[in-house]
């Protein structure tokens, strides 16, 4: 591959640089190299989160601060090599959120769209803009851009989930708003399962249009994906780079469940091992089930369920399975999609 030149370093070109900068100008030529890559550089690093070791942190966070001082109980996963930084890939923040029994998390509403992967416990519930779902381990919900939401706690343990948002997104276009709401629980306004009535059953309300870029199901069930996992294993061969792999779409688009997250759910037959792969869209896993081991670029990361890894751009990803496992995850792939941006490379890497 042919190299493109770099500028030499001289004293008169040293000293118009200081010049030029109290002008607000610079150089392109010092910067083209380190902007204009031949291919994707980036300060994020692979990592691991053991949920053996963050839960004891996440317990001693709910003895220390309740979820209506702090609004919400999150411990951020903070990528090593995006310290201060809020994210864990470039584009993409995740947390790990505690909501103890009988706790409410106040009402609030923002234009950064979240997603809620449900980690440990079992029952209670999100409300969107004046409908709640009771929330089960595995379950995908939604929460869209400026849509009020609140979190509840009714049963009697505790509730843990991943949150998974495109904060560095909207950082990055300067496009945040928000707002508290009037109240800590918002008016309910609708029965749960009004919304999985409407837009869950193949079925659309007659004259309803996207209004939004959101999907309108704002809960994917856990015990669905995972029996479309379950048929597919047992009448397909498994691709060689991903297993038996879903993404989460919009019923009424095709299009990816959110406008700015792409999630995905994934079956790794038992033993089963993939063949390397690499995509320009880091990406964040969350084991679900089963245990086994990720190579990513040079580590390898162990795992068993509710640990979470992430995956760099253009960083070699191959998985392999111990039993049968399955993997969550998430990237920004909507987003490179619609920009023309996203490639991915299969094997020989
Ligand atoms: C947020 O509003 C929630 O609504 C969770 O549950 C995590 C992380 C950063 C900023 C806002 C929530 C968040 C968040």
């Amino acid at each position: 591959m042919a190299t493109e030149r770099t500028a030499a370093h001289t004293p008169e070109r040293e000293a118009f640089y200081e010049r030029i900068s109290v002008g607000n100008l610079a150089p392109l030529w010092e910067r083209l190299h380190a902007l204009v890559t031949p291919q994707p550089v980036t300060p994020v690093q692979p990592a691991i989160w053991h949920y053996r070791n963050v839960r004891p942190h996440l317990m001693h966070a709910g003895e220390l601060i309740s979820a209506e001082e702090a609004t919400r109980r999150v411990l951020i996963l903070e990528n090593p090599g995006l310290k201060g930084q809020t994210s864990i890939t470039h584009s993409l923040f995740a947390g790990l959120q505690l909501i103890l029994p009988g706790e409410v998390a106040p009402a609030h509403r923002h234009s950064q769209s979240a997603l809620r992967f449900i980690i440990e416990g079992d029952g209670a519930y999100t409300a969107v803009d004046g409908e709640r779902t009771t929330m089960h381990p595995g379950d995908f919900v939604i929460t869209p851009s400026w849509t009020w939401h609140d979190h509840g706690n009714e049963s009697q343990q505790p509730m843990v989930w991943l949150d998974g948002l495109d904060i560095p997104i909207v950082r990055l276009l300067d496009a945040s708003f928000a707002e508290p709401g009037d109240t800590a629980s918002q008016a309910i306004t609708r029965p749960e399962g009004d919304n999985a009535a409407r837009f869950t059953n193949n079925l659309l309300p007659v004259d309803w249009k996207p209004m939004v870029k959101t999907s309108p199901v704002f809960n994917y069930p856990y015990a669905r994906s995972r029996a479309s996992l379950e048929v597919l294993s047992r009448s397909e061969d498994p691709d060689a780079c991903h297993g038996h792999k879903l993404r989460y779409v919009s019923p009424a688009t095709g299009d990816f469940a959110m406008p700015t997250i792409g999630a995905f759910i994934q079956l790794l037959p038992d033993g089963f091992a993939t063949r390397p792969y690499r995509s320009t869209d880091a990406t964040v896993f969350v084991v679900v089930e089963g245990s086994g081991q990720t190579w990513v670029g040079d580590q390898v990361f162990g795992w068993e369920p509710h640990d979470i890894f992430v995956v760099p751009s253009w960083t070699s990803v191959s998985h392999q399975a111990a039993g049968e496992a399955i993997l969550f995850s998430y990237s920004d792939r909507p987003v490179q999609e619609k920009l023309g941006l996203w490639r991915e490379q299969r094997g020989n890497i």
